[in-house]
């Protein structure tokens, strides 16, 4: 770094360490690259908006077996490594799970030698920082390059042209688009090491620059500095920032303009790849496949066919018969304000050929299916359905667990998967061992380790062999110090960040993810009310002492969720400062969780909150990593919950509420919020505190509209759901006042989560839609 270690800096030591690591994977890097290269293998090309991947460096350490002799290393130097990692920014590139889950998928891809790009755009501004002021949610730009990106390459010499705008001829043969404006794609590349660093793959982010000739000369010297610079601006702000709304409304043209330039540089970059080695085309579906993370990237479909069209000379049919070989597409929501279209009329302006081959492609499906497609079209209403074009140039439709994956088939997508059956199939979720045990939870890592050897980081199926200890008390008692040091570590943290104290001996009950109504943390909050109002009337009783955590941010627009934050805090104030029950319920919600802070409350958690109206929440994986730390679930048979509960048994898991059947049933039901609210006095007096003012005593009114709306509306059923959940919760209480059996079913959840490994996952991938064999 050329300064004298003396006089250095953490920020130094952490920039020294970026370099060396990077520099130790090098080899492996280059060598992965050439094989992929020189062998022909096949590889797999992950395309995705968001990528999560939390902070890199120790996870680097790790995974090539160095973190030991690079702690060793600093203590040699008079320097403390904790301290160094502690100061590395955690690029907020996603909003939630989908782009974590791309960042998981990644990691086992290297681990399982599985040859493979992930492509993504470099946000100059992530998900933004939040504050709380007064209870709300505020929001503050993120700045995560301002000491530089120093794990990453920058490749100057990777760019390629991305064309927006202009007209297309009518005819499609030939050279038929020419575009107004191309702009720049610009590589930055960061290595993405495999556990024991014999494999490594590449993060390639595209940030945006202008071309060169976008300054406008002519009008820069008529004195129009900022005229001049209108096209340059444009350019620079398509990578600027991350869209932060998370499965909810967008429908912005910069937004569509971020998803095309993705999907163009990245599908450029694949052909160029393809094309070192190979000439013909035809044989494309042999070495690359392309996975559509969500309909983020649908455009690659027709982008691929238009580059094989446009430029490459192939013939149209012929194209669009490659591109489905080539790519998949991963459904992560049935939820219909996140299902993509797009005007017709901002297609035609932006991507003008894009919507031409769209429209062909519909034709193509008429023409092959004749009237059994007739339920089928790619453009309805004006609008650009982008998950049946993402259907219809796939092979392979896949959705995120067994319940989710049902529901598409039979209420999303029913048309296509009569046309093509057996098309749409599951794949659950999964998380990595390395980042969500051995990162984060060192003392439980240990304790596997010592207790059935090394090997589970790369075989989590041999969680297995805990099974037996769960019945020695010894092994129990050890597992209990583990829980008890990751909740003295996050106590520290809590303290040290931000001020808050930490009650370490009480149960620890935890909600973190996205802030939406159909994750519920309303039930939550409510039901939190609920047992302060309880432990006040009876406060002889012997209460479990709990902690409640929050933690999560809403869309900056999504208001009702913005008032549900408020809440909490609103309540949070009220009920830590009651010296009457301070002992026994506090209520904790640290601002900006992000996937550091889930590093910290994870492992401490004991309670896990997954609480989602039935039928909504495709997966989840925040569930699965909880389970795996041995935290037991509280939770509704939604999403993967009803595979995590079938894996560690119904006697091991706290379930609750209404599936997702009766939740289509009960809606149909007038008055049911009412119903369910007036045969619950525990939900009645709650709201009638909080009608009441008792959370915002200086303005009473402040939480009338969302009182009202629970009583009227209530699309989430959440007053259907909060009396069973009240009993759940009842039982959770019951089960820790055992601390033996609490022990024994914690232990028996991480023994049983081995299949919520992402190598699980990936495997699957590579099986059944990549048809990609592992290199090594
Ligand atoms: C999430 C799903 O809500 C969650 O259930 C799932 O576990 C996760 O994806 C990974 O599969 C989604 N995130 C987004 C983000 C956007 C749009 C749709 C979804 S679905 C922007």
């Amino acid at each position: 770094m050329g300064v004298e270690p003396s006089r250095a800096q953490l920020l130094d030591w952490r920039l020294a360490l970026a370099h060396t690591l990077r520099e130790q994977a090098t080899d492996s890097w280059l060598d992965s690259a050439r094989r992929t290269r020189e062998d022909g293998l096949k590889s797999v090309n992950y395309l995705s908006m968001e990528f999560l991947p939390g902070r890199l460096l120790e996870d680097a350490a790790i995974n090539l077996r160095l973190r030991d002799s690079v702690s060793a290393s600093f203590d040699d130097l008079g320097v403390n490594f904790a301290d160094v990692v502690a100061g590395e920014p955690d690029p907020a590139l996603g909003n939630g799970g989908l782009g974590r889950l791309a960042a998981c998928y990644l990691e086992s891809m290297a681990t399982l030698a599985c040859p493979a790009h992930g492509y993504g755009l470099r946000y100059e501004r992530g998900l933004f920082r939040q504050h709380f002021e007064d209870g709300r949610q505020v929001e503050r730009p993120d700045e995560w390059l301002t000491s530089g990106d120093p794990f990453s390459l920058s490749r100057p010499a990777t760019a390629y042209a991305v064309p927006f705008g202009g007209e297309v001829s009518d005819d499609d043969g030939g050279t038929a688009w020419r575009p107004e404006t191309r702009l720049v794609a610009a590589a930055h590349d960061t290595p993405v090491i495999g556990y024991g660093g014999g494999w490594v793959n590449t993060l390639r982010l595209w940030s945006a620059l202008p071309a060169a000739d976008l300054l406008d000369l002519d009008r820069f010297s008529a004195g129009d500095f900022f005229g001049a610079a209108e096209t340059e601006t444009w350019a620079r702000t398509l990578s600027r920032v991350l869209y932060p709304t998370d499965t909810t409304d967008l429908g912005r043209r910069l937004r569509l303009s971020q998803e095309h330039f993705l999907t163009s540089a990245s599908v450029q970059d694949v052909l160029h790849r393809f094309l070192e080695t190979q000439q013909d085309l035809r044989r494309l579906p042999e070495h690359a496949a392309i996975q559509m993370n969500d309909t983020h990237p649908a455009l690659a479909g027709p982008e691929l066919i238009r580059l094989l069209v446009d430029e490459h000379g192939v013939g149209f049919d012929t194209a669009a018969d490659l591109a489905v070989q080539v790519l998949g597409y991963t459904n992560h929501t049935l939820l219909p304000e996140a299902l993509e279209m797009w005007p017709v009329d901002l297609m035609r302006h932006l991507l003008p050929r894009h919507l031409q081959i769209i429209e062909r492609l519909d034709q193509r499906v008429h023409a092959v299916h004749g009237s059994a497609a007739d339920d089928v079209h790619l453009i309805e209403h004006g609008q650009v359905k982008m998950g049946e074009l993402a259907v219809v140039t796939s092979h392979r439709v896949n959705g995120v667990s067994a319940l989710h994956t049902d529901l598409v088939r039979r209420n999303l997508f029913p048309h296509l998967e009569a046309l093509t059956p057996g098309r749409i199939l599951n794949v659950t979720n999964g998380i990595t061992p390395r980042r969500w045990l051995a990162l984060a939870n060192p003392a439980l890592a240990d304790l596997v380790t010592e207790t059935i050897g090394p090997g589970w980081e790369t075989d989590l199926d041999r969680l297995r062999e805990l099974e037996p200890h769960a019945e020695d008390p010894n092994f129990l008692e050890a597992f209990g110090r583990t829980k008890h040091l990751a909740k003295h570590r996050l106590a520290t943290w809590l303290d040290e960040e931000h001020g808050i104290e930490l009650p370490v001996e009480a149960l620890l009950d935890v909600q973190v993810k996205r802030l939406h109504e159909y994750k519920r943390q309303l039930l939550n909050i409510l039901w939190t009310v609920s047992r302060w109002q309880r432990i006040k009337a009876d406060p002889g009783a012997d209460w479990v002492p709990r902690v409640k955590i929050f933690g999560g941010k809403a869309a900056p627009s999504y208001t009702a969720v913005k008032d549900i934050i408020r809440l909490i805090n609103d309540v949070g104030a009220v009920i830590n400062s009651d010296p009457e029950t301070r002992e026994r319920l506090r209520i904790i919600y640290p601002p900006n969780y992000n996937v550091t802070m889930a590093e910290k409350l994870i492992p401490a958690a004991d309670l896990s909150e997954q609480i989602s109206t039935a039928g909504m929440e495709a997966s989840g994986t925040g569930n699965m990593k909880f389970a795996l730390n041995g935290a037991l679930t509280i939770g509704t048979l939604d999403g993967a919950n009803v595979e995590i509960r079938e894996e560690v048994g119904a006697e091991n898991f706290f379930l609750f509420g209404l599936t997702a059947d009766e939740v289509l049933a009960r809606r149909e039901q007038p008055g049911h919020a009412r119903a369910a609210i007036e045969q619950s006095q525990p939900l009645q007096d709650v709201l009638q505190a909080i009608a009441e003012g008792t959370f915002s005593p200086e303005e009473p009114a402040r939480y009338s509209g969302l009182v009202d709306h629970l009583w009227n509306s209530d699309w989430f059923l959440v007053a259907s759901d909060f009396d069973a959940y009240n009993s759940s919760q009842e039982l959770v209480d019951m089960s820790y006042r055992d601390p033996l059996r609490w022990q024994r079913m914690a232990v028996t959840n991480v023994a049983r989560m081995g299949s919520f490994s992402s190598d699980r996952a990936v495997r699957h991938y590579m099986r059944e839609i990549w048809n990609v064999p592992p290199a090594q």
